[in-house]
């Protein structure tokens, strides 16, 4: 058997680009590292930088469900597939307040309102701030993730007081163009830099499970990681795999490589709070775990998604209770 001298943790790895913190091919090293190695790591670089006990909490509401003009393959709320999604108009203000009030005493910091729009209009953005300073004033943090923004559009949510806007770059660039045809990954760096300039807190991250291959997950990793600054919130979502969308058939990804997704992300962005997002009513609890060794710290809290289910409150409590884990405050 080969014996190994284990490498530590660089802070500021080397690359031969003085922009580029991390290079694809660096990143697809950290994939494959013996596992054990690449969690050590992980871990190390999480202690460094969190209390590795603390999870933060978000909930997610959908504002104004399905219909919608793009054709992204993974989701069911396109107007392309037939995923039996029923379109519903927005929400109005007091319906989201409710929900968000119902979140926070559950013990959710944040609440996410999401709307299947390409991107929305000046009427929809109108509703939206309403309800951002709406949920603002229960003392929670907000972040909402309705598309493409224009700069009117950013300015707006800023003046409201939105905390952090996501818009997820989903997978490479040179794999983007296989799962969705109706706008272009540069669209999606367009927004993020202009939610960036204005000040609001970034959320980008992506999906596994669409068929991409490791150097595909690398290549997400790194334009998230090259960032600069990079997100503060990085979601990782496993595939939902809805019946009547394109990739209601895509084969499962093995548990151990999303959890090394994980790893990879908390390594090359040591600061940011990596969330285990969509997927996890599909996951053991002994994975999950493991994702929180790997250095995830955030999750969706609450029974639903956007229009798919989540582990409800209690057996979440119950996880967390079982692994010592608590929401994150202030405090840590
Ligand atoms: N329409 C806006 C947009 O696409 O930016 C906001 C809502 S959209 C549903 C937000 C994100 O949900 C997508 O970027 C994608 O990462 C994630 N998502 C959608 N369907 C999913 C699925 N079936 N499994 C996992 N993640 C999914
Ligand atoms: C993110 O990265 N995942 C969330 C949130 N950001 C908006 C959405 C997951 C959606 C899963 C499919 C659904 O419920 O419709
Ligand atoms: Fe529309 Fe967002 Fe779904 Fe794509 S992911 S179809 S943009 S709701």
């Amino acid at each position: 058997m080969q014996t190994q001298t284990v490498k530590l943790y660089r802070p500021a790895p080397a690359t031969t680009d003085k922009n580029e913190r991390w290079s694809v091919a660096e990143i697809e090293a950290l994939f494959k590292l013996p596992f054990n190695d690449l969690m050590f790591r992980a871990q190390q670089v999480h202690r460094e930088n969190f209390d590795p006990n603390a999870v933060q909490l978000s909930t997610l509401l959908s504002i104004k469900t399905g219909g919608c003009s793009e054709d992204c393959g993974y989701c069911p709320q396109s107007a392309f597939h037939s995923a039996g999604v029923e379109n519903r108009k927005m929400l109005d203000v007091a319906e989201v307040v409710k929900a968000a009030q119902a979140a926070k005493d559950s013990g959710a910091g944040r609440f996410c309102m999401g709307a299947a729009w390409r991107e929305p209009s000046d009427e929809d953005m109108e509703s939206v701030v309403e309800m951002v300073k709406a949920v603002r004033g229960l003392g929670m943090e907000t972040c909402a993730t309705l598309g493409m923004l224009k700069d009117e559009h950013v300015a707006q949510l800023s003046d409201a007081g939105l905390d952090y806007y996501n818009h997820n770059l989903d997978t490479a660039p040179d794999f983007y163009g296989d799962i969705i045809s109706t706008r272009d990954y540069q669209d999606r760096l367009d927004t993020l830099e202009r939610v960036r300039k204005a000040g609001m807190h970034v959320c980008s991250g992506g999906i596994v499970g669409l068929g991409e291959n490791i150097t595909q997950r690398a290549g997400l990793i790194a334009q998230l990681a090259n960032m600069n600054p990079y997100p503060e919130s990085v979601p990782i979502n496993n595939l939902v795999k809805v019946e009547g969308t394109p990739l209601q058939d895509a084969a499962d990804i093995d548990p151990l490589d999303f959890v090394r997704m994980i790893a990879v992300a908390r390594i090359t962005m040591p600061t940011t709070r990596v969330r285990l997002s969509a997927g996890r009513q599909q996951m053991s609890e002994v994975v999950q775990a493991m994702c929180f060794l790997a250095g995830a710290n955030s999750m969706f809290y609450g029974d639903q998604l956007l229009t798919t289910g989540n582990p409800d409150v209690a057996r979440d409590r119950a996880m967390l209770d079982k692994l010592g884990m608590y929401p994150f405050t202030e405090n840590h």
